[in-house]
């Protein structure tokens, strides 16, 4: 089983981005063949890079992580919208108010199984979202699901939210620990789906 992970470098007001920890544990404490994609947080170049890992690499499984400062629980996302939309600039500078990704679809699906994932894990630091918001993330996860689905192609795709790591203001965090716990869960639950079908 080959599995690509991604995750984010800082941006705006962040001066770390958790994601990138949570990538180097994994690729620790895993056993399976994991590749590492550090995007720079910029709309549509990040998606193409990752698109361009995953025909290079044609991995089972792609797992992008994110940092949803705000969240208080690792969110994985059910769907990406065809949607730009932020106040917030990504870190070439670019500002994207009320535009499409593609002229694809409105939304599409993860190609994981939701439902069997919502069963098996019964963390309560864990829940499955419904928005991936419309700034870089979204973006990401809306161009992997496009180039898996229109090529037709047998690949678990997700996208995972993850809140800050550290007391900051009023916000919540999690422990890096649980969170790559989490993370680590979710992958045995898909490598075992994928191990059946197989
Ligand atoms: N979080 C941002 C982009 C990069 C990241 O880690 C988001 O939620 O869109």
């Amino acid at each position: 089983m080959k599995i690509l992970l991604t995750g984010f470098k800082p941006f705006g007001k962040n001066i770390s981005n958790p994601s990138l920890g949570v990538l180097d544990e994994l690729k620790n404490r895993r056993t399976e063949t994991i590749e590492v994609l550090k995007l720079d947080v910029v709309y549509g170049l990040d998606g193409e890079k990752v698109v361009e890992k995953i025909k290079e690499i044609k991995p089972d499984v792609v797992l992008s992580i994110g940092l949803a400062g705000g969240r208080s629980k690792v969110c994985l996302e059910a769907i990406a919208l065809n949607a730009r939309d932020s106040e917030f600039k990504d870190n070439q500078g670019q500002i994207f108010l009320n535009e499409k990704i593609s002229n694809g679809p409105l939304a599409y699906d993860s190609t994981l199984n939701l439902k069997r994932i919502k069963e098996k894990i019964e963390n309560e630091n864990f829940m499955i979202s419904y928005s991936a918001g419309t700034y870089v993330c979204n973006d990401v996860y809306y161009q992997e699901l496009e180039y898996i689905v229109q090529n037709n192609l047998n690949i678990a795709c997700g996208f995972v939210h993850i809140p800050y790591t550290e007391p900051k203001e009023e916000e919540p965090y999690l422990e890096l620990n649980e969170i790559v716990h989490i993370i680590s869960e979710l992958l045995d639950v898909i490598l075992e789906e994928r191990k059946c079908l197989k």
